[in-house]
């Protein structure tokens, strides 16, 4: 709530929009693969998985008005990053640390292999752009490397979870945030929901308010296969979030 009241005050308003012609700002990926040896099992995503991953996000926000361009990729063999690296504790104070680089409007992706502890089985996580000037070491996103196209990690690797970190990463939040009540998303043409949808789950609705479940969308917690859509109303909210917060023009 402290961050939606920052942002309703600070907010700049991008200049283009979903309606308006798309073609607007360029961002750099910077892949930082972490490796516990150089196998693929063992974290070592070869480049034309990474190639294929910017296309896969170039398409998901082709009519957000961002284009993605894979400005470098470094490959780190650190076995306590690859398995432990989590939310919380010092692994990713460490690797991003060590590791980050460029200024706010720059994605930092780390491919991971989240094997134990607390971050055993995840698909990935995100800062989120007013995050940023309190702590530019943090930002980023932080994958499981299977899930990049052509990775072990079906039915999520399509690339789709890189598509819904960044989306993360550019301000948005699920589709499901706040159930069925309240302001939800802060997003007005994404239907409420009460909580993730897994799978495929055609016509499902868990709220009483107007429209089915927003299953396709790329901020609920479906199958890459089921997920093809940001809204306008999303696109206006990143566009305005990363005008806000990163500095970037559209
Ligand atoms: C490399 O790491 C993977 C993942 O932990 C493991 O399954 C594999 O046995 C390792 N390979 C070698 C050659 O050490
Ligand atoms: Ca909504
Ligand atoms: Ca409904
Ligand atoms: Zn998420």
């Amino acid at each position: 709530m402290a961050a939606e009241a920052h942002f309703e005050a600070n907010r700049v308003v991008a200049s283009s929009s979903f309606s308006a012609s798309p073609a607007a700002t360029t961002l750099s990926v910077f892949f930082h693969v972490i490796m516990e040896n150089d196998s693929l099992e063992g974290g070592n995503v070869p480049d034309s998985q990474l190639e294929d991953q910017i296309a896969v996000m170039n398409d998901a926000y082709a009519d957000a008005g961002i284009t993605w361009v894979l400005a470098d990729t470094q490959r780190i063999t650190n076995a306590d990053w690859f398995n432990n690296v989590g939310p919380d504790g010092s692994e990713q104070t460490e690797m991003k640390g060590q590791l980050r680089t460029g200024g706010a409007a720059d994605l930092n992706v780390y491919t991971v292999g989240f094997t134990s502890g607390s971050s055993a089985g995840l698909l990935g996580y995100s800062t989120f752009p007013s995050d940023y000037e309190g702590n530019p070491e943090n930002d980023g996103v932080v994958i499981l490397f299977s899930s990049v196209p052509g990775g072990a990690a079906a039915p999520f690797n399509l690339g789709q979870t890189l598509t819904h970190e960044s989306g993360h990463w550019v301000g948005l939040y699920h589709t499901f945030e706040g159930g069925c009540s309240g302001s939800g998303d802060m997003v007005d043409d994404t239907p409420a929901e009460s909580d993730p949808a897994f799978g495929c789950p055609t016509g499902r609705d868990t709220c009483s308010s107007a429209g089915v479940d927003p299953i396709h969308n790329f901020m609920d917690y479906t199958d890459d296969a089921c997920m093809n859509e940001f809204t306008a109303g999303q696109v206006a909210r990143l566009q305005d979030q990363m005008a806000t917060y990163r500095g970037v023009s559209f």
